[in-house]
């Protein structure tokens, strides 16, 4: 029998105008339902769509379709993280305006995430740069800083000179600028900060519950924030004190290791180094090198240890009569601890290159477990592992955390100028987040500057603060700055002229609450607190791995300070997190050495025999590893190349199948077909079906169609199972199983009533199963099984649990603890049957070889051992 092939690029077009016409994905929030928010992390629109969205947004949807037929009130909406450099790169270069470039990138992506068929509530899209989007931003930024989230403090940043602008630490690459080239200087500007570290040790505590992310994610949080519990300490100066400098205090994770000090050092902007420099040239130069380093964290770990000797000394506070030199250096950072340190350069890496450059002792005072005290030396690996102490008095052969305790209270006991000369304190390495940006695409940031009032916020009435229009972009430095007219305005307080704020957020802030806004996206504040608080959490959130640090964290603060300004009441945005794996592709390399497309190729051969080819030319190139997709290696493959030629379904269905959704994923041009047969094989087996007569049910079931129903219900069993657990490739390998076993069914079939009804039924069924993976191919198919209304809105088939009884079990059977044979038998065999059925096994009789067995035990369901 001929059938038609399955049309998919008609079909899904179709079936797209249908559910858009009846809006069937639209979210009320009045819904009496039970909730369920799942949520991808929205896309930058940097002008189409990759592979990455494709696997990213299909999971998503699975969930969400799945939540849906299972009787949920399922909110899955979709919008633009669209500020951002890349919209004022294009406009230098193309001279676009950033908000036409945005806008044209955001319809063509809409276009592409429709074409894949998402069930999505496409009437709460925004763009984060949407003027009513920002607008509330502005509007939580006053409360923010009503409620003294947010202030202003003079901060180092890195001035780029050519571009005038301020770069992230990532952007300057030894030492210059990444876009400019040129050498980067530190500068002090006075930037907006929101304070994040105040949350600090809520959002370290709260990563406990959070038992529905992955682990990893949750590590990299703990360490971000690096809670570190330590001690400051204060040291005498041996002789004269610096003019305003009584003692030093230091901050220090290692007070077990004081007897192994043999040096002080400063950062080069602690206050005392600023005193020492005056009249000091040579030191001042020093700092001035220092300075031109930078200071990211990557830079202080890689670049040499250099120090600059002050000359002062200061007192050891357990050794009577010893003092160590206070040097100025390159490695100590002013905003952690107190900028001060002592080094132990035996317990520390970097201590010891310092003391190895400088020629200073190396003393170990923790000793390795095996180790000989008489000949352990630290060259220059040192010792940073448990141990007991040595060289060290009263704290001789304690553990380190007791050593630790012991010095703590020695010190705390001790006073220094009539102060405690310790003090216990923990430090988190979490710093107040920085938002201020020199740029033109962002969130304008609702301040004004008068001479008489100083800094005063906008009015909010006078919201939004708009991004004029004409700007532009022929000279570096931020076009606010420079706009003729937009910066000038009134103060809100005295009504004299004054000036607007010229920088913007940074973008992370228009992310870190957006999943909020999803929730009353209309709405004239930026919640309407009952409506988030009834969404809220987002159940499921989906993105990727490199975000799991600043956004997640962001977010986490955001929500806590939406909580304290009235806008929400709850405290994280994300019960569940799922990071999905990248998509990745074999690469190619020409003879030249220059990467080749894909899409430019022909193949020929299998295995180790397989070749590539040029199209054009014919000549061969070389296969080389697989990579992540990207532009500049060209192993991209443009999802619309695929869904034109072979569907939305198949490259969905070819996305879930091959890994598990948190690993990486080799697109292939052979799995994709591979997808694609599967689409096709399908619509050919319900047109077979279609043929079948109908029946009615029978009024008991046996034999092939008992087989068909069981088959079918621990399919359903698997999927929800699996779906549940985001598990997808396990939901697809299952239904791969049951279309090999509803085939065979279905060609074996000779008008049996009742085999055709279980087929019948079970084809129902697994249409709806499939139906969140392939949407488009799942309501045509429902459609020709003569189904009233979508099966986008059908409800989850209901699982007869009965049916997954097994009839039959396996037991492993064992003789003298080892196993020799299985035994099947039904499944509810009496022990005196199974014990009968193990001895008459042939492997078993061999082994008794006539005699009776000494024992016999029978574990129900688990196995049996005889004991000849
Ligand atoms: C003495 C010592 C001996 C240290 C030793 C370590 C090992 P965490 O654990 O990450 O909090 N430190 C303190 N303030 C610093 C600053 N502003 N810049 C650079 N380094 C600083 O790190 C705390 C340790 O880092 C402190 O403990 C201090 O060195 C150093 F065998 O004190 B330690
Ligand atoms: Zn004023």
């Amino acid at each position: 029998m001929a059938t038609e092939r399955y049309n998919a690029r008609e079909a899904e077009a179709r079936w797209q105008g249908v559910w858009d016409e009846k809006e069937i994905f639209r979210t009320r929030n009045d819904n009496p339902k039970p909730k369920y928010y799942v949520l991808e992390m929205f896309p930058y629109p940097s002008g189409r769509i990759h592979m990455g969205h494709v696997r990213n947004y299909t999971m998503g949807d699975v969930v969400a379709r799945y939540k849906r037929a299972r009787g949920f009130n399922v909110l899955h909406p979709m919008g633009w993280d669209a500020f951002g450099m890349p919209a004022e790169n294009a406009a230098m270069q193309n001279k676009v305006h950033p908000k036409d470039w945005t806008y044209e990138n955001i319809a063509t992506m809409r276009a592409q995430l429709k074409s894949m068929g998402l069930s999505l509530d496409w009437h709460r899209e925004f763009a984060t740069c949407d003027v009513d989007y920002y607008t509330q931003q502005q509007h939580l930024f006053l409360d923010f800083l009503k409620a003294g989230l947010v202030y202003r403090k003079q901060s180092k940043v890195n001035w780029d000179p050519v571009d005038q602008t301020v770069l992230a630490n990532e952007q300057v690459i030894d030492g210059r600028g990444w876009r400019s080239g040129a050498l980067v200087e530190q500068r002090e500007l006075t930037q907006w900060f929101f304070r994040i570290s105040d949350f600090s040790e809520d959002l370290l505590s709260a990563i406990d519950d959070l038992d529905r992310w992955p682990d990893k994610v949750r590590t990299m949080q703990r360490n971000w924030i690096g809670r570190s519990e330590g001690l400051k300490v204060l040291f005498e100066f041996d002789g004269e004190a610096p003019a305003g400098h009584d003692t030093l205090e230091i901050f220090t994770t290692r007070p077990d290791t004081l007897f192994g000090a043999s040096f002080m050092a400063l950062s080069p902007d602690h206050p005392l180094t600023a005193t020492l420099m005056d009249g000091n040239p040579e030191l001042s130069a020093f700092v001035e090198e220092c300075r031109r380093m930078g200071t990211s964290v990557a830079t202080l770990e890689t670049a040499e240890k250099r120090g600059f000797d002050t000359g002062l000394r200061v007192r050891h506070p357990v050794l009577e009569g010893e003092t160590l030199p206070v040097y100025v250096a390159n490695f100590i950072l002013m905003d952690y601890g107190t900028g001060a340190i002592f080094g132990c350069p035996a317990h520390d890496q970097r201590d010891l290159d310092f003391a190895n450059t400088y020629g200073l002792p190396v003393r170990p005072v923790v000793l390795p477990p095996e180790a000989d005290a008489d000949t352990f030396a630290i060259e220059t690996e040192p010792f940073t592992g448990e141990g007991t102490l040595f060289n060290s008095d009263f704290l001789n052969g304690l553990s380190i955390a007791d050593a630790k305790d012991a010095m703590a209270r020695h010190l705390e006991e001790r006073t220094l100028n009539g102060t405690p000369q310790a003090k216990r304190e923990i430090n988190y390495r979490l710093r107040d987040w920085g938002i201020s940006r020199q740029r033109y695409w962002g969130c304008p940031i609702p301040v004004v500057h008068c001479e008489d009032c100083g800094v005063v916020p906008e009015k909010a009435e006078n919201l939004p603060v708009r991004l004029p229009d004409d700007v532009t972009f022929d000279v570096p430095g931020n076009p606010l700055d420079r706009h003729p007219t937009w910066n000038q305005c009134s103060c809100p307080s005295c009504g004299k002229p004054a000036r607007r704020e010229t920088d913007t957020m940074d973008t992370f802030v228009d992310s870190s609450w957006y999943f909020a806004r999803f929730t009353a996206p209309w709405h004239d504040r930026p919640t309407e607190p009952d409506t988030a608080d009834a969404w809220l959490p987002v159940d499921q959130y989906i993105g990727g791995i490199e975000h799991a640090i600043l956004h997640l964290l962001y977010s986490r603060f955001f929500t806590r300070a939406m909580k304290e300004t009235g806008h929400l009441s709850l405290k994280e945005p994300f019960k569940g997190l799922f990071t999905q794996g990248m998509v990745v592709h074999e690469t190619y390399k020409d003879a030249d050495g220059q990467w080749v497309n894909p899409a430019d190729l022909r193949f020929e051969g299998d295995g180790a025999d397989r070749k590539a080819f040029l199209l054009e030319g014919d000549a061969e190139v070389t296969i080389g590893s697989i990579e992540k997709m990207s532009k500049s290696k060209k192993n991209t493959i443009d999802p619309t190349d695929i869904m034109n030629s072979y569907g939305a379904d198949t490259a969905r269905w070819f996305m879930l199948s091959d890994s598990p959704p948190d690993r990486d994923v080799i697109w292939t041009e052979s799995g994709v077909e591979g997808a694609h047969r599967f689409v096709q094989r399908v619509w050919r087996l319900v047109a077979e079906l279609k043929a079948s007569a109908a029946t009615d049910k029978p009024a008991s079931m046996d034999g092939e169609a008992l087989a068909v129903q069981k088959a079918v219900h621990k399919t359903l069993a698997s999927v929800e199972k699996d779906i549940e657990g985001l598990r997808f490739n396990r939901a697809v390998a299952a239904l791969y199983e049951l279309t090999n076993t509803l085939s065979s069914a279905l060609a074996k079939n000779k008008g049996d009533s009742a085999v055709t009804w279980a087929l019948q039924d079970g084809f129902l069924i697994f249409v709806r199963l499939f139906a969140p993976m392939m949407p488009h191919l799942a309501e045509e198919c429902w459609q020709a099984l003569g189904q009233d209304g979508l099966v986008s809105e059908a409800e989850w088939p209901e699982l007869d649990e009965s049916l997954l009884v097994e009839d039959e079990i396996t037991l492993p059977v064992q003789v003298n603890g080892k196993k020799r044979a299985d035994l099947t038998v039904a499944a509810n065999a009496t022990q005196d049957d199974i014990e009968t059925a193990a001895l008459a096994l042939e492997p078993v009789q061999r082994i008794l070889d006539g005699k009776a067995p000494r024992k016999i035990i029978v574990v129900p369901k688990r196995i049996v051992n005889i004991v000849a």
